[in-house]
């Protein structure tokens, strides 16, 4: 595994962790990922406005992001079954651990799911409790186009993210402007019926830690 190392997107924290899952490592946790969402299925999720989402999404953990007309929020059921999210897998609290160093465990997973038109507008992640905490991305599958700029505005760039690679938000970039521009459709055969699944690992609950 190599790096992490800075990209240069005109503001720190971007960090970028090429490679971090060998072949192996990428089928087990995708294995996990899709046994843990037989029981929370893919659902297209609708903005706030009523526009559906390319993207299907699923979550793991105690606190799932979901959007609706309602607005964008953390919920611990699916909106469809109502079951509780299953756990994040402890292979990824354990990556989350060894990559970031944050002293909390993530308390959730969004589980993205592109099949080849899907993209994902430019938005920033602001809808946890702690912004100062990181948010941990993982890739698997399809090669994907991702855009980051600053939060203000301004200038972006873009980075293709393969399947094994991740990233995270961090510091003055955790609130930096990002999202995925297209797939580059059959770059992987890892994700069955093509694709792509991300992986973004947060803590979005209020922190227990003494302040
Ligand atoms: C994606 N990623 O890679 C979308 N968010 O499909 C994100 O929205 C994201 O990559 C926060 C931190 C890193 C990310
Ligand atoms: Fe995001």
């Amino acid at each position: 595994m190599s790096g992490p190392y800075e990209i240069d997107t005109g503001l720190e924290g971007f960090r970028f962790w090429p490679a971090a899952l060998d072949a192996a490592a990428q089928t087990a946790l995708l294995t996990e990922v899709l046994g843990a969402v037989e029981t929370a299925p893919f659902y297209q999720p609708v903005t706030p406005g009523g526009r559906p989402f390319s993207v299907r999404m699923s979550n793991l953990g105690p606190a799932g992001w979901v959007s609706d007309r309602a607005g964008y929020r953390y919920q611990a059921t699916h909106p469809e079954t109502g079951r509780p999210w299953p756990p994040i897998p402890d292979r990824l609290l354990a990556l989350w651990h060894g990559l970031t160093g944050w002293p909390e465990p993530p308390d959730a997973c969004l589980v993205n799911l592109y099949r080849k038109d899907a993209r994902m507008g430019l938005h920033q992640d602001r809808d946890e409790a702690d912004l100062t905490a990181p948010v941990l991305s993982v890739s698997l599958g399809d090669t994907a186009v991702f855009r980051i700029g600053a939060p203000s505005g301004g200038a972006t760039r873009s980075v293709k993210l393969a399947s094994g690679d991740v990233c995270a938000l961090t510091g003055p970039a955790r609130l930096a402007r990002h999202g995925i521009d297209r797939l580059l459709p059959g770059s992987s055969g890892l994700v069955p019926g093509g694709g792509r699944i991300n992986l973004t690992l947060r803590k979005a609950l209020p922190s227990s830690r003494q302040s």
